[in-house]
């Protein structure tokens, strides 16, 4: 078996930052140190030895909003290595009725193009009794531990407060972590037809149907039947102060909850959806939708404080033609934007770059805090001896602008078309291989592996007591018996 060997780099993880060679044999990390030699030998003069991101929210090659996302696991994952991430965790949905085994089997048959690794979530979009059964497969033979709950879609995606409480009651029991994503589907669903019966039918009016309070209350509501339930609880795409703080208060409290923004809301504004073209305005249609400065302020500053975990892109990639399917109707323009490729670079440049962020905070909020989160760190997320050999030697001095005609996501055109970032990869590996050197791609399609991850049982729970102090129990009178008269 032939060596590989990272010199003259500077190893940053989300703790420490120390010169040293990484030596990797059979897609593992074998050890660490100075003066390794290996029988290939990869040059990081001037750069960073971090682990591969991962990034925990895409929906490649997605039935949504009739039509498929466009990136699909072969693109997607291309995209995603190009861009330093060397893991993906994609959402598994069943329609409703269809079971989570049936759905995991058609994820099964499209991820077999990846080119780097990758795990599923499990979304839970009906309930029943069929559902109750299958999550405990999915968790102890699948190695699933999470599923995620949209509280909006109504009619399609949506579950109901009922629905979601006996969803996460069982999560708590199996030892599964539950997923929200929080907006108040029936309040949108009121503020749509209300928008389009007064006329507004362009993209701008996607943005007003979803203030910020639909999102702050679906938070806190989830928040508070997550802690009923006894049950951790994983906020996708937290784009708004509201979100933050009930998220913030709830970690306050001891419970056990995590808030995820997007390098999309961080960097990008509300004004993106009164642009005069509506192709424009469009291709930035999302759910939720970009906010204003004082929101992504709460964003930055929750990642600085540690309130919020992780920075994530919510991938789900439709093209201008798909788009189109809005024209005179807000509603139907697919929800969804890109971001695989960039979140990184864009994560450095606006949060390494100006200071907001350390390097380590940075390895913490792009890779290591989701690994821990999801189970499967050290594996992933780790510059360890015995940690996969997903890396990425980080250049900080190399420099890009952002174009469509130069990505590799298979749509055409960038909502960042036009940035400048400054930290980008020199080299991108997955489980050791070479899949990116200096911009110019080496994937191998259907080479990455599917990461299995454990559920939790028991001590993972919801910090809360709660439930403790509440269950019902028998009270003890001294003197008067305790059952009747
Ligand atoms: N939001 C989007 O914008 N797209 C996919 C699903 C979602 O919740
Ligand atoms: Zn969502
Ligand atoms: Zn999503
Ligand atoms: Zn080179």
């Amino acid at each position: 078996m032939t060596t590989k060997v990272i010199k003259n780099g500077t190893i940053v993880t989300a703790d420490l930052t120390y010169k040293a060679d990484v030596l990797i044999e059979n897609g593992t990390i074998i050890e660490i140190g100075a003066n390794l030699t290996g029988d290939e030998q990869l040059d990081a003069t001037g750069c960073y030895i971090m682990p591969g991101g991962i990034d925990p929210h895409t929906h490649l090659e997605m039935p949504f909003m009739g039509t498929y996302s466009t990136d699909d696991f072969e693109s997607g994952t291309r995209a995603a290595l190009a861009g330093g991430t060397t893991m993906v965790v994609d959402f598994a949905l069943p329609s409703p009725g269809q079971g989570l085994h049936d759905a995991l089997q058609m994820w099964d048959n499209k991820s077999t193009r990846a080119n780097c690794d990758y795990s599923f979530h499990m979304a839970v979009t009906w309930w029943g009794e069929q559902v109750f059964n299958e999550m405990e497969s999915v968790i102890k033979d699948r190695g699933i531990n999470t599923f995620k709950h949209f509280l909006a879609y109504k009619g399609a995606l949506m579950v109901n407060d009922d629905e979601l409480y006996a969803s996460f009651n069982r999560l708590a029991d199996l030892g599964g972590i539950a997923m929200v994503h929080a907006e108040n589907g029936d309040v949108v669903a009121e503020l749509s037809a209300k928008l389009l019966a007064e006329g507004n039918t362009g993209p701008e009016a996607h943005a007003y149907s979803r203030p910020t309070q639909v999102e702050g209350e679906a938070t806190n509501r989830a928040i508070m039947i997550a802690d009923m339930a006894g049950v951790p609880l994983y906020v996708v795409h937290t784009s708004c102060e509201e979100a933050h703080e009930a998220i913030r208060r709830a970690k306050m409290q001891g419970k056990r909850v995590w808030g995820e923004p997007l390098i999309q809301h961080l960097t990008l504004d509300e004004s993106e959806y009164f642009n005069k073209d509506w192709d424009h305005a469009a291709r930035r249609v999302m759910s939720p939708p970009f906010r204003n400065k004082q929101h992504q302020d709460s964003l930055w500053a929750g990642l600085q404080a540690g309130t919020l975990s992780v920075v994530a892109t919510d991938h789900c990639a439709f093209s201008t033609e798909q788009k189109r399917y809005g024209v005179g109707d807000f509603t139907k323009i697919p929800n969804g934007t890109g971001g695989l490729e960039d979140r990184m670079p864009m994560l450095w440049t606006h949060g390494v770059n100006t200071g907001r962020l350390t390097m380590n905070e940075f390895v913490a909020v792009t890779s290591t805090n989701i690994a821990k989160i999801l189970n499967c760190y050290p594996k992933k997320g780790a510059v360890l001896v015995g940690a996969d050999a997903d890396l990425v030697v980080w250049d900080p001095e190399k420099t890009k602008t952002i174009t469509a005609s130069s990505q590799q996501s298979a749509i055409d055109y960038n909502v960042f078309e036009g940035k400048e970032v400054k930290g980008l990869p020199r080299f991108t590996l997955t489980r050791g291989h070479v899949a990116v050197h200096d911009g110019e791609i080496r994937t191998q399609e259907g080479s990455g592996k599917f990461v299995k991850r454990e559920g939790n049982t028991p001590v993972n729970r919801a910090l809360s007591s709660w439930k403790e102090l509440t269950a019902p129990r028998p009270v003890q009178r001294s003197g008067i018996p305790a059952t009747g008269v």
